[in-house]
């Protein structure tokens, strides 16, 4: 997500961060391409105009463009309009949950959006993040099978969702479940609303209805990123009948510019409290103005990052794999377990976009060919290999190549190349060992001191 922008940006401010002094004309410019790469990613039109005007007035003073870091400081000018746009602060796009319970969350939003995905979503995230206990209920009685379709996802999340009664309307569905959670000790009540394929009466009047029934805490908006203007006029609406606290922005993992995240608290002055980033269950960011404004603008999100480190790697893990390192028993089992890291961390495309500067290194990356289908053939190539192999990769000859070759569905080839990247790198670990720093190597340049100590052992060595 936000990739071309990001990139755009990048180049942009790579042009001007070192300049002392900023004439007319090259702000000017500057703004041109900016204005260019937000209309280039879909951001609406009105939001652009202000966005630069803003930025234009700030950045044309005397001072600024003539101050010793122009450059720098129409950057964080530029940074600083961001975040603003995207929201400010986190407070207000963090759920508020704070009332006596069951609280109430309804989604509400139009069909094939992803609401019944979100609610799942949601309530993974309220259990496992918030330590919350949530019962799912769905109000769809309209389409054939969406009650059954939430229930079977609470199964697989192993959570709750209140018991299907068949032909019970939603008004009285949500009443049982305001009951049933009070009786079972529910704290918050995620209510999946019907949708229709447009906005019309009867489903305004309905959702309008289950709202004043079981008044909310939360009444979010699932919208479709991919959507366009049209989801920035849904959302318009909505909030213009319903009043909603927020959105929930589904299917940022497709190829959405990223237009309709940056427009529609301008357009709605509603806050995006989540991101829809895949099907999965697990697939839902809470929206962090600051982190994705960095990430944009391509400084980096080493604060997420360290977070997915920490829930997808054992603080144990970490350690064990740095002191095996400093000591220089780096073995295959470790680059294998570097490996799966990478992957439960997402994969290198995600952590590398999460990494500060990485604008220009994402062309060494691939030329280096290291993405994530590369991450999933060596941990192939490792697995097929005996536990003494994997200690000992000086035995590996030509016959034992050929059975690892056979048993991973890889070329002696491919073999050799994870071999002869595994003896470099072990060669390189030593080195660092014995001169005590990091030496230089082939990869390109990651500034280990931009990186979280518990971060570093994930690095690509150098
Ligand atoms: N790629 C992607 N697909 C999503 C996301 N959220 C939902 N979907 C998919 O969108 C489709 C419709 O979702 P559903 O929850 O049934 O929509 P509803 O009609 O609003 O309840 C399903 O195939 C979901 O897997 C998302 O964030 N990313
Ligand atoms: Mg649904």
């Amino acid at each position: 997500m936000f990739d071309h922008l990001t990139d755009k940006l990048s180049s942009t401010f790579d042009r001007i961060r070192g300049k002392g002094i900023i004439r007319e004309s090259d702000l000017a410019e500057t703004l041109g391409e900016i204005r260019r790469a937000l209309l280039e990613a879909d951001v609406a039109l009105p939001v652009v105009k202000d966005f630069i005007a803003e930025i234009k007035t700030r950045a044309s003073g005397e001072e600024v463009v003539k101050s010793v870091s122009a450059g720098q400081t129409i950057i964080k000018i530029v940074h600083d309009r961001l975040l603003a746009l995207l929201g400010g602060d986190d407070e207000e796009n963090a759920l508020h949950l704070d009332v006596a319970p069951p609280a109430v969350i309804m989604l509400v939003g139009l069909q094939g959006t992803g609401k019944t995905t979100t609610t799942a979503k949601l309530a993974v995230h309220l259990r496992d993040k918030l330590k919350k206990k949530p019962l799912l209920v769905s109000l769809d009685t309209r389409r054939p099978a969406a009650q059954e379709q939430l229930k079977v996802l609470a199964e697989q999340i192993s959570l709750p969702a209140l018991p299907i009664i068949a032909g019970q309307q939603p008004q009285d569905i949500a009443k049982r479940a305001l009951q049933a959670a009070k009786l079972a000790g529910h704290e918050v009540i995620l209510l999946d609303t019907a949708g229709r394929l447009q906005i019309d009466e009867l489903l305004m009047s309905e959702v309008a209805e289950i709202k004043r029934l079981t008044t909310p805490c939360e009444t979010l908006l699932v919208a479709d990123a991919l959507g366009g203007q049209d989801t920035l006029n849904v959302a318009t609406k909505f909030h213009e009948v319903l009043g909603i606290s927020g959105v929930v922005l589904s299917r940022m993992d497709g190829d959405a510019r990223g237009g309709v995240a940056l427009s529609l608290r301008a357009a709605t002055g509603q806050p995006i409290k989540f991101l829809g980033v895949g099907e999965g269950v697990n697939d839902l960011d809470p929206f962090h103005p600051d982190r994705l404004a960095r990430r944009i603008l391509g400084m980096g999100d080493i604060v997420s990052l360290v977070e997915r480190a920490h829930e997808q790697v054992s603080e144990q893990e970490a350690e064990d794999a740095a002191k095996r390192l400093q000591k220089g028993q780096f073995d295959l089992n470790d680059l294998a377990q570097q490996l799966q890291q990478m992957r439960k961390m997402g994969g290198m495309s995600s952590i590398m976009s999460m990494l500060p500067g990485i604008g220009k290194m994402k062309k060494q990356i691939a030329g280096a060919g290291m993405d994530d289908a590369m991450l999933g053939r060596q941990s192939a190539i490792i697995s097929s290999m005996t536990k003494l192999e994997r200690r000992k990769p000086g035995i590996i000859h030509a016959s034992r190549k050929k059975r690892i070759a056979a048993g991973s569905g890889s070329t002696v080839q491919e073999v050799n190349k994870l071999l002869k990247q595994f003896m470099s790198m072990q060669k390189m670990m030593k080195k660092m060992r014995n001169k005590g720093g990091m030496g230089g190597g082939g990869m390109p340049a990651i500034d280990p001191s931009q990186v979280p100590a518990e971060l570093r052992h994930l690095l690509p060595p150098r």
